[in-house]
């Protein structure tokens, strides 16, 4: 069985896109706990998830965060555990803020940053993380590719058919 996936967020109002990654990782069977943690309104609770997560069964931490967006960060510099950034698209700087926050992390502190509100790529990357050590997981992944891959090739035969002689 492979270890959970933390999903943090830094407020409710980010659930609607962060449900996607809830969706991607519910398709791989992962378990997965997701919590509202935030590094501003919350700091001492976000310190400790990220400080026990480890003990607490969790393999990789998702965290999503808009605005000043300092929760990946906070996280990652009280775990060993990856960390997976996602920056959250904000109403006044289109996500920048959020993905400039999350992204530019200083040497020792890595945050994988994803796109701005990129939730599915989040947990796509976090089964990756954990099919290192699962075969069945790594299995899934593969299949996932073949299927991304073949759905292409009869998006481009339906698109030459039509418009190539
Ligand atoms: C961030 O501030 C949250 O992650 C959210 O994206 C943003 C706004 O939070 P609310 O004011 O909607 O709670 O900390």
């Amino acid at each position: 069985m492979s270890k959970k996936v933390a999903i943090i967020m830094g407020s409710d109002s980010d659930l609607p896109v962060v449900k996607t990654a809830f969706t991607e990782l519910e398709k791989f069977g992962v378990e997965y706990e997701a919590h509202v943690l935030s590094a501003h309104r919350t700091p001492k609770q976000a310190i400790a998830f990220a400080e026990n997560a480890k003990a607490n069964g969790f393999g990789v931490i998702i965290a999503a965060a808009g605005m000043a967006a300092h929760l990946a960060g906070v996280l990652a510099g009280n775990t060993t555990l990856p960390v997976i950034g996602i920056p959250m698209k904000s109403k006044v700087l289109d996500g920048m803020d959020a993905l400039l926050a999350t992204v530019m992390m200083p040497k020792g502190v890595p945050v994988a940053t994803v796109a701005v509100d990129g939730a599915a790529n989040a947990a796509i990357l976090a089964v990756q993380m954990l099919a290192i050590a699962d075969e069945t997981l790594a299995e899934k992944l593969a299949a996932m590719k073949a299927e991304m891959e073949a759905g292409v090739v009869e998006k481009d035969a339906k698109l030459s058919a039509e418009y190539n002689g």
